[in-house]
Protein backbone atom coordinates (compact mmCIF):
# COMPACT_ATOMS: atom_id res chain seq x y z
CA UNK A 1 0.00 0.00 0.00
CA UNK A 2 2.50 2.81 1.15
CA UNK A 3 4.77 4.30 -1.45
CA UNK A 4 8.23 5.32 -0.59
CA UNK A 5 8.30 9.00 -0.19
CA UNK A 6 11.07 9.40 -3.34
CA UNK A 7 7.94 8.12 -5.61
CA UNK A 8 5.18 10.29 -3.77
CA UNK A 9 7.52 12.94 -4.20
CA UNK A 10 8.18 12.04 -8.14
CA UNK A 11 4.34 12.09 -8.34
CA UNK A 12 4.00 15.27 -6.74
CA UNK A 13 6.31 17.06 -9.08
CA UNK A 14 4.66 15.19 -11.97
CA UNK A 15 1.26 16.82 -10.99
CA UNK A 16 3.43 20.37 -9.69
CA UNK A 17 4.35 20.78 -13.61
CA UNK A 18 1.30 19.71 -14.86
CA UNK A 19 -0.50 22.67 -13.06
CA UNK A 20 1.97 25.09 -14.19
CA UNK A 21 1.65 23.86 -17.44
CA UNK A 22 -2.09 24.57 -17.65
CA UNK A 23 -3.47 27.58 -19.01
CA UNK A 24 -4.54 30.51 -16.52
CA UNK A 25 -8.23 29.75 -17.13
CA UNK A 26 -8.38 26.16 -16.71
CA UNK A 27 -6.06 27.20 -13.42
CA UNK A 28 -8.35 28.93 -12.11
CA UNK A 29 -10.86 26.26 -11.99
CA UNK A 30 -8.68 23.70 -10.72
CA UNK A 31 -7.70 26.05 -8.07
CA UNK A 32 -9.37 28.99 -7.34
CA UNK A 33 -7.52 31.43 -6.11
CA UNK A 34 -8.80 32.59 -2.58
CA UNK A 35 -9.36 36.08 -2.66
CA UNK A 36 -9.97 36.15 0.91
CA UNK A 37 -7.08 34.99 1.64
CA UNK A 38 -4.76 37.43 0.94
CA UNK A 39 -1.15 35.49 1.28
CA UNK A 40 -2.34 32.42 -0.67
CA UNK A 41 -1.35 32.43 -3.93
CA UNK A 42 -2.13 29.41 -5.88
CA UNK A 43 1.70 29.39 -6.70
CA UNK A 44 2.69 28.74 -3.16
CA UNK A 45 0.18 26.31 -2.01
CA UNK A 46 1.66 23.92 -4.51
CA UNK A 47 5.33 24.61 -3.71
CA UNK A 48 4.40 24.04 -0.37
CA UNK A 49 2.30 20.62 -0.87
CA UNK A 50 1.80 18.60 1.78
CA UNK A 51 2.11 14.98 2.34
CA UNK A 52 1.74 12.31 5.08
CA UNK A 53 3.94 10.44 6.21
CA UNK A 54 4.48 7.56 9.05
CA UNK A 55 8.00 8.19 11.06
CA UNK A 56 8.78 4.98 12.36
CA UNK A 57 10.44 4.29 15.78
CA UNK A 58 8.61 6.13 17.81
CA UNK A 59 7.86 4.27 20.50
CA UNK A 60 8.17 6.73 23.45
CA UNK A 61 7.05 10.28 24.29
CA UNK A 62 11.44 11.52 24.63
CA UNK A 63 11.69 10.15 20.58
CA UNK A 64 8.48 11.68 19.13
CA UNK A 65 9.43 15.05 21.48
CA UNK A 66 12.41 15.16 19.46
CA UNK A 67 10.79 14.61 16.40
CA UNK A 68 8.75 17.37 17.06
CA UNK A 69 11.40 19.79 18.03
CA UNK A 70 12.82 18.86 14.80
CA UNK A 71 9.66 20.64 13.30
CA UNK A 72 7.09 17.95 12.66
CA UNK A 73 3.50 18.76 13.73
CA UNK A 74 2.53 14.90 15.10
CA UNK A 75 -1.08 13.86 13.71
CA UNK A 76 -1.49 11.18 15.38
CA UNK A 77 0.33 8.41 17.66
CA UNK A 78 1.03 4.62 17.04
CA UNK A 79 2.10 2.29 18.88
CA UNK A 80 5.77 2.63 17.38
CA UNK A 81 5.87 5.33 15.05
CA UNK A 82 3.93 8.29 14.43
CA UNK A 83 2.18 10.02 11.78
CA UNK A 84 2.92 13.46 10.62
CA UNK A 85 1.95 15.77 7.22
CA UNK A 86 4.65 17.59 5.99
CA UNK A 87 5.99 19.99 3.11
CA UNK A 88 8.73 18.79 0.96
CA UNK A 89 11.33 20.68 2.90
CA UNK A 90 10.91 19.39 6.45
CA UNK A 91 10.62 16.19 5.20
CA UNK A 92 13.89 16.03 3.60
CA UNK A 93 14.95 17.99 6.74
CA UNK A 94 13.66 14.99 8.80
CA UNK A 95 15.20 12.52 6.96
CA UNK A 96 19.01 14.41 6.75
CA UNK A 97 18.59 13.65 10.32
CA UNK A 98 18.04 10.29 10.30
CA UNK A 99 14.71 9.93 10.34
CA UNK A 100 12.78 7.10 8.43
CA UNK A 101 9.80 8.65 6.55
CA UNK A 102 7.33 6.54 4.60
CA UNK A 103 4.66 8.53 2.42
CA UNK A 104 1.12 7.50 3.43
CA UNK A 105 -1.31 7.52 0.25
CA UNK A 106 -3.92 10.12 0.58
CA UNK A 107 -7.19 9.05 0.95
CA UNK A 108 -10.27 10.64 2.56
CA UNK A 109 -8.18 13.99 2.57
CA UNK A 110 -8.63 14.08 -1.01
CA UNK A 111 -11.89 14.90 -0.71
CA UNK A 112 -13.93 18.13 -2.19
CA UNK A 113 -15.26 20.94 -0.33
CA UNK A 114 -18.60 21.92 -0.98
CA UNK A 115 -17.40 25.61 -1.69
CA UNK A 116 -16.06 24.44 -5.70
CA UNK A 117 -18.22 21.23 -5.85
CA UNK A 118 -20.51 21.45 -8.75
CA UNK A 119 -22.18 18.27 -8.32
CA UNK A 120 -20.36 15.33 -8.26
CA UNK A 121 -22.99 13.28 -7.07
CA UNK A 122 -20.65 10.41 -5.78
CA UNK A 123 -18.35 12.60 -3.77
CA UNK A 124 -20.86 11.32 -0.72
CA UNK A 125 -20.37 13.42 2.43
CA UNK A 126 -18.32 16.37 1.45
CA UNK A 127 -20.95 17.72 -0.58
CA UNK A 128 -22.64 17.89 -3.80
CA UNK A 129 -25.03 19.92 -5.88
CA UNK A 130 -28.22 19.27 -4.42
CA UNK A 131 -26.81 18.04 -1.04
CA UNK A 132 -24.69 20.34 1.12
CA UNK A 133 -21.84 19.47 2.55
CA UNK A 134 -22.44 18.38 6.42
CA UNK A 135 -19.46 20.10 7.26
CA UNK A 136 -19.92 23.95 7.54
CA UNK A 137 -18.10 26.82 5.97
CA UNK A 138 -17.13 29.83 8.30
CA UNK A 139 -19.92 31.72 6.36
CA UNK A 140 -22.47 28.70 7.09
CA UNK A 141 -21.33 28.73 10.62
CA UNK A 142 -22.06 32.22 11.69
CA UNK A 143 -25.14 31.47 9.51
CA UNK A 144 -26.10 28.63 12.22
CA UNK A 145 -25.06 30.26 15.13
CA UNK A 146 -27.31 33.68 13.96
CA UNK A 147 -30.37 31.94 13.68
CA UNK A 148 -29.72 29.57 17.03
CA UNK A 149 -29.55 33.28 18.66
CA UNK A 150 -32.58 34.37 16.94
CA UNK A 151 -34.36 30.99 17.99
CA UNK A 152 -32.96 31.67 21.79
CA UNK A 153 -32.78 35.00 22.38
CA UNK A 154 -33.08 34.73 25.99
CA UNK A 155 -30.99 31.34 26.47
CA UNK A 156 -27.92 32.37 23.76
CA UNK A 157 -26.13 35.77 22.84
CA UNK A 158 -23.44 36.60 20.25
CA UNK A 159 -20.36 38.46 21.21
CA UNK A 160 -17.79 39.00 18.70
CA UNK A 161 -14.72 39.04 20.80
CA UNK A 162 -12.26 39.82 18.31
CA UNK A 163 -10.88 39.67 14.35
CA UNK A 164 -8.57 36.95 13.13
CA UNK A 165 -5.34 38.18 11.81
CA UNK A 166 -7.11 38.75 7.84
CA UNK A 167 -10.05 40.45 9.85
CA UNK A 168 -12.71 37.74 10.20
CA UNK A 169 -14.88 38.35 13.20
CA UNK A 170 -14.17 35.48 15.95
CA UNK A 171 -17.73 34.76 17.80
CA UNK A 172 -18.23 33.71 21.19
CA UNK A 173 -22.01 32.55 22.04
CA UNK A 174 -22.99 33.11 25.56
CA UNK A 175 -25.34 30.29 26.69
CA UNK A 176 -27.24 30.93 29.79
CA UNK A 177 -30.72 31.53 31.51
CA UNK A 178 -31.05 35.15 31.29
CA UNK A 179 -28.02 35.80 29.19
CA UNK A 180 -27.99 39.33 28.88
CA UNK A 181 -26.91 39.57 32.61
CA UNK A 182 -23.60 38.91 33.51
CA UNK A 183 -24.47 36.42 36.96
CA UNK A 184 -22.54 35.51 39.39
CA UNK A 185 -22.15 32.07 38.14
CA UNK A 186 -19.36 29.49 37.41
CA UNK A 187 -18.45 30.38 33.71
CA UNK A 188 -17.48 27.74 31.14
CA UNK A 189 -15.43 27.96 28.11
CA UNK A 190 -15.22 25.71 25.00
CA UNK A 191 -12.79 26.49 22.18
CA UNK A 192 -13.10 24.83 18.64
CA UNK A 193 -11.23 24.98 15.79
CA UNK A 194 -7.96 26.29 16.81
CA UNK A 195 -6.65 24.52 13.94
CA UNK A 196 -7.68 25.02 10.32
CA UNK A 197 -8.26 21.85 9.45
CA UNK A 198 -9.87 20.40 12.15
CA UNK A 199 -13.55 20.88 11.17
CA UNK A 200 -15.56 18.31 13.27
CA UNK A 201 -14.65 20.45 16.04
CA UNK A 202 -16.78 23.40 14.51
CA UNK A 203 -19.56 20.55 14.18
CA UNK A 204 -19.15 20.08 17.74
CA UNK A 205 -19.98 23.70 19.20
CA UNK A 206 -23.10 23.95 16.65
CA UNK A 207 -24.30 20.28 17.77
CA UNK A 208 -23.69 22.08 21.86
CA UNK A 209 -25.69 25.47 20.52
CA UNK A 210 -28.60 22.79 19.03
CA UNK A 211 -29.01 20.57 21.78
CA UNK A 212 -28.97 22.60 24.90
CA UNK A 213 -31.45 25.25 23.15
CA UNK A 214 -33.76 22.51 22.12
CA UNK A 215 -33.10 20.68 25.55
CA UNK A 216 -33.50 23.79 28.15
CA UNK A 217 -36.77 23.18 30.22
CA UNK A 218 -37.31 20.12 29.28
CA UNK A 219 -33.76 17.96 29.90
CA UNK A 220 -33.08 18.71 33.80
CA UNK A 221 -29.05 18.32 33.78
CA UNK A 222 -29.14 20.57 30.76
CA UNK A 223 -31.98 23.28 32.34
CA UNK A 224 -30.01 23.45 36.02
CA UNK A 225 -26.43 23.85 34.38
CA UNK A 226 -28.09 26.73 31.88
CA UNK A 227 -29.45 27.82 35.06
CA UNK A 228 -26.91 27.64 37.47
CA UNK A 229 -23.72 28.36 34.81
CA UNK A 230 -22.56 30.69 32.32
CA UNK A 231 -21.41 28.92 28.78
CA UNK A 232 -19.20 30.21 26.30
CA UNK A 233 -18.81 28.80 23.09
CA UNK A 234 -16.08 30.15 20.75
CA UNK A 235 -17.24 27.69 17.19
CA UNK A 236 -14.05 28.75 15.80
CA UNK A 237 -10.77 30.22 16.94
CA UNK A 238 -9.12 30.24 13.36
CA UNK A 239 -11.42 31.33 11.01
CA UNK A 240 -9.10 32.44 8.72
CA UNK A 241 -7.59 28.59 8.47
CA UNK A 242 -10.79 27.46 8.13
CA UNK A 243 -11.32 29.35 5.02
CA UNK A 244 -7.67 28.70 3.73
CA UNK A 245 -8.84 25.01 4.71
CA UNK A 246 -11.71 24.82 2.79
CA UNK A 247 -11.50 27.17 -0.06
CA UNK A 248 -9.67 25.33 -3.04
CA UNK A 249 -11.46 22.15 -4.54
CA UNK A 250 -10.22 20.07 -1.96
CA UNK A 251 -9.14 20.47 1.65
CA UNK A 252 -5.28 21.79 2.18
CA UNK A 253 -4.46 19.76 5.46
CA UNK A 254 -3.88 23.24 6.87
CA UNK A 255 -3.47 23.68 11.36
CA UNK A 256 -1.87 26.61 11.77
CA UNK A 257 -3.39 30.73 11.27
CA UNK A 258 -2.14 32.46 8.30
CA UNK A 259 -0.52 35.33 9.44
CA UNK A 260 2.81 36.02 7.59
CA UNK A 261 6.08 35.03 9.38
CA UNK A 262 9.44 36.85 8.95
CA UNK A 263 10.18 34.40 6.09
CA UNK A 264 8.10 33.84 3.35
CA UNK A 265 6.06 30.72 5.08
CA UNK A 266 2.73 31.90 6.65
CA UNK A 267 1.49 30.84 9.96
CA UNK A 268 1.80 30.16 13.35
CA UNK A 269 0.74 27.10 15.48
CA UNK A 270 -1.96 28.80 17.51
CA UNK A 271 -1.35 26.19 20.19
CA UNK A 272 2.65 26.96 20.48
CA UNK A 273 2.22 30.56 20.71
CA UNK A 274 0.33 31.22 24.17
CA UNK A 275 2.10 32.95 26.85
CA UNK A 276 3.23 30.27 29.60
CA UNK A 277 6.46 28.86 29.23
CA UNK A 278 6.53 30.01 25.97
CA UNK A 279 9.48 27.93 23.85
CA UNK A 280 10.81 26.52 26.65
CA UNK A 281 11.34 22.43 26.33
CA UNK A 282 11.71 21.52 22.90
CA UNK A 283 7.55 21.18 22.45
CA UNK A 284 7.87 23.67 19.22
CA UNK A 285 9.68 25.00 16.36
CA UNK A 286 11.33 28.43 15.74
CA UNK A 287 11.27 27.67 11.67
CA UNK A 288 8.45 29.25 10.69
CA UNK A 289 7.68 26.77 7.90
CA UNK A 290 6.96 24.42 10.45
CA UNK A 291 3.68 23.40 11.58
CA UNK A 292 4.16 23.33 15.02
CA UNK A 293 6.01 27.03 14.96
CA UNK A 294 5.44 29.19 17.55
CA UNK A 295 5.26 32.49 15.97
CA UNK A 296 7.85 35.61 17.00
CA UNK A 297 7.21 35.85 21.06
CA UNK A 298 3.71 34.70 23.21
CA UNK A 299 0.76 35.95 22.03
CA UNK A 300 2.24 36.96 18.00
CA UNK A 301 -0.52 35.47 16.81
CA UNK A 302 -3.43 37.11 16.47
CA UNK A 303 -6.31 34.61 17.34
CA UNK A 304 -4.44 33.74 20.47
CA UNK A 305 -4.21 37.41 21.62
CA UNK A 306 -8.00 37.60 20.67
CA UNK A 307 -8.39 34.32 23.23
CA UNK A 308 -6.22 35.31 25.85
CA UNK A 309 -7.71 39.14 25.88
CA UNK A 310 -11.40 37.46 26.10
CA UNK A 311 -10.06 35.15 29.30
CA UNK A 312 -8.62 37.93 30.63
CA UNK A 313 -11.55 39.65 30.37
CA UNK A 314 -13.29 37.60 32.81
CA UNK A 315 -11.48 38.32 35.41
CA UNK A 316 -14.19 40.43 37.06
CA UNK A 317 -13.44 41.94 40.91
CA UNK A 318 -9.95 40.52 40.74
CA UNK A 319 -11.18 36.84 40.46
CA UNK A 320 -11.27 34.59 36.95
CA UNK A 321 -14.43 33.67 36.19
CA UNK A 322 -13.82 30.34 34.28
CA UNK A 323 -13.42 27.90 36.19
CA UNK A 324 -13.35 24.69 32.75
CA UNK A 325 -12.41 24.74 29.57
CA UNK A 326 -12.47 21.95 27.05
CA UNK A 327 -10.40 22.65 23.69
CA UNK A 328 -11.97 21.17 21.12
CA UNK A 329 -9.38 19.53 18.31
CA UNK A 330 -9.14 16.60 16.67
CA UNK A 331 -8.66 13.35 15.45
CA UNK A 332 -7.26 10.26 17.88
CA UNK A 333 -9.77 10.04 20.86
CA UNK A 334 -8.13 11.29 23.70
CA UNK A 335 -8.62 13.43 26.73
CA UNK A 336 -5.52 15.58 27.82
CA UNK A 337 -4.43 18.10 30.60
CA UNK A 338 -1.85 19.78 31.79
CA UNK A 339 0.91 20.39 31.99
CA UNK A 340 2.83 19.80 28.26
CA UNK A 341 5.56 21.22 29.03
CA UNK A 342 7.08 18.99 31.45
CA UNK A 343 6.78 15.08 31.66
CA UNK A 344 6.51 15.50 35.57
CA UNK A 345 3.05 14.98 36.95
CA UNK A 346 3.29 18.44 39.18
CA UNK A 347 5.03 21.64 39.01
CA UNK A 348 4.81 25.04 39.78
CA UNK A 349 1.55 25.97 40.39
CA UNK A 350 0.42 22.48 40.06
CA UNK A 351 0.19 19.99 42.78
CA UNK A 352 -0.74 16.94 43.99
CA UNK A 353 -4.45 17.84 44.53
CA UNK A 354 -4.83 19.60 41.00
CA UNK A 355 -3.26 16.90 39.38
CA UNK A 356 -5.58 14.51 41.12
CA UNK A 357 -8.78 16.46 40.69
CA UNK A 358 -7.56 17.21 36.69
CA UNK A 359 -7.12 13.40 36.42
CA UNK A 360 -10.29 12.46 38.25
CA UNK A 361 -12.22 14.29 36.24
CA UNK A 362 -10.59 13.63 32.75
CA UNK A 363 -11.19 9.94 33.79
CA UNK A 364 -15.19 10.50 34.38
CA UNK A 365 -15.67 12.32 31.10
CA UNK A 366 -13.32 9.42 29.45
CA UNK A 367 -15.78 6.85 30.86
CA UNK A 368 -18.95 8.75 28.91
CA UNK A 369 -17.41 8.83 25.44
CA UNK A 370 -14.92 5.91 25.50
CA UNK A 371 -11.56 8.68 25.08
CA UNK A 372 -8.25 7.96 26.39
CA UNK A 373 -7.79 10.00 29.47
CA UNK A 374 -3.68 11.16 30.03
CA UNK A 375 -1.40 13.78 30.81
CA UNK A 376 -1.01 15.97 27.26
CA UNK A 377 3.12 15.16 27.51
CA UNK A 378 2.38 11.59 27.77
CA UNK A 379 2.21 12.13 23.80
CA UNK A 380 5.04 14.35 23.48
CA UNK A 381 6.05 17.62 25.22
CA UNK A 382 4.77 20.53 23.74
CA UNK A 383 5.26 24.56 25.33
CA UNK A 384 3.11 27.77 24.66
CA UNK A 385 -0.16 25.47 24.22
CA UNK A 386 -3.23 26.89 25.46
CA UNK A 387 -3.96 24.11 28.60
CA UNK A 388 -0.70 25.37 30.07
CA UNK A 389 -1.44 28.71 29.97
CA UNK A 390 -5.05 28.15 30.84
CA UNK A 391 -4.28 26.74 33.79
CA UNK A 392 -0.39 28.01 34.63
CA UNK A 393 -1.58 31.45 34.20
CA UNK A 394 -5.63 31.48 35.16
CA UNK A 395 -5.97 28.55 36.63
CA UNK A 396 -8.77 27.72 34.83
CA UNK A 397 -9.52 23.76 34.69
CA UNK A 398 -8.14 23.17 30.94
CA UNK A 399 -8.29 20.01 29.00
CA UNK A 400 -8.10 19.15 25.28
CA UNK A 401 -10.45 16.86 23.58
CA UNK A 402 -9.46 15.11 20.61
CA UNK A 403 -12.17 13.61 18.82
CA UNK A 404 -13.21 11.00 15.96
CA UNK A 405 -11.45 9.02 14.61
CA UNK A 406 -8.79 7.26 16.22
CA UNK A 407 -6.90 6.29 13.89
CA UNK A 408 -5.92 7.76 10.58
CA UNK A 409 -8.02 4.91 8.91
CA UNK A 410 -11.43 6.63 10.16
CA UNK A 411 -10.79 9.51 7.70
CA UNK A 412 -8.06 11.26 10.20
CA UNK A 413 -8.87 15.00 9.95
CA UNK A 414 -11.54 14.36 6.86
CA UNK A 415 -14.35 12.02 8.46
CA UNK A 416 -17.10 11.25 6.27
CA UNK A 417 -20.14 14.11 7.39
CA UNK A 418 -22.07 10.85 8.43
CA UNK A 419 -20.41 10.46 11.56
CA UNK A 420 -21.58 14.09 12.70
CA UNK A 421 -24.21 13.64 14.75
CA UNK A 422 -22.57 10.33 16.34
CA UNK A 423 -19.48 12.17 17.36
CA UNK A 424 -20.59 15.57 18.24
CA UNK A 425 -23.65 13.59 20.53
CA UNK A 426 -20.70 11.30 21.95
CA UNK A 427 -19.55 14.51 24.37
CA UNK A 428 -22.92 15.44 25.64
CA UNK A 429 -22.70 13.45 28.79
CA UNK A 430 -18.46 14.53 29.11
CA UNK A 431 -19.39 18.35 28.72
CA UNK A 432 -22.18 18.02 31.30
CA UNK A 433 -19.85 16.38 33.95
CA UNK A 434 -16.87 19.12 33.54
CA UNK A 435 -20.16 21.69 33.92
CA UNK A 436 -21.51 20.13 37.01
CA UNK A 437 -17.62 19.44 38.54
CA UNK A 438 -17.05 23.29 37.53
CA UNK A 439 -18.26 25.23 40.93
CA UNK A 440 -15.04 23.04 43.06
CA UNK A 441 -13.35 20.61 41.00
CA UNK A 442 -12.05 19.17 44.27
CA UNK A 443 -15.19 17.71 44.93
CA UNK A 444 -13.94 15.05 42.94
CA UNK A 445 -11.12 13.61 45.25
CA UNK A 446 -13.22 14.31 48.33
CA UNK A 447 -11.45 17.88 49.16
CA UNK A 448 -14.53 20.40 48.79
CA UNK A 449 -13.88 21.40 52.62
CA UNK A 450 -10.30 22.35 51.98
CA UNK A 451 -10.64 24.14 48.61
CA UNK A 452 -13.95 25.03 47.93
CA UNK A 453 -15.24 26.75 51.72
CA UNK A 454 -15.63 30.16 50.35
C1 LIG B 1 -3.76 18.56 17.84
C2 LIG B 1 -2.85 17.80 18.79
C3 LIG B 1 -2.51 18.68 19.96
C4 LIG B 1 -1.36 19.58 19.58
C5 LIG B 1 -2.20 17.82 21.16
C6 LIG B 1 -2.00 18.63 22.40
C7 LIG B 1 -2.95 19.50 22.86
C8 LIG B 1 -0.83 18.52 23.08
C9 LIG B 1 -2.73 20.25 24.01
C10 LIG B 1 -0.61 19.25 24.22
C11 LIG B 1 -1.57 20.12 24.69
O1 LIG B 1 -3.33 19.48 17.20
O2 LIG B 1 -4.96 18.24 17.75
O3 LIG B 1 -0.28 19.07 19.29
O4 LIG B 1 -1.54 20.78 19.57
CA1 LIG C 1 -20.66 35.79 35.30
ZN1 LIG D 1 -5.39 20.37 16.95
Amino acid sequence: MRTSRRGRRTTAAALLSLALALPLGAQAIAAPPSSSDRSGSGTATHSSERLQYEVAGMGTAAQRTQLTSAGAAIDSVLDHSVLITADAATAERLEKRGYQLTAVPAAAGEARTHDHDHGHADEGDFGTANVPSQYHSYAQMNAAVDSYVRQYPNLMRKHVIGRSYQGRDIVAVKVSSNVRVDENKPEILFTHNMHAREHLTTEMALYTLREFGAQYGRDARVTRMLDERELWIIPSLNPDGKVYDMSSGSFRNWRKNRQPTPTSAVGTDINRNFAYRWGCCGGSSNNPSSDVYRGTGPESGTETRVLANFVRSRIVGGEQQIAAHIDFHSYSELILWPYGYTYNDTGPGLNQDDRDAFATVGRQMAASNGYRPQQSSDLYLTDGSVNDWMWGEQRIFSYTFEMYPRSAAGGGFYPPGSVINRETARNREAMLILMENADCMYRSIGKQQQYCSA
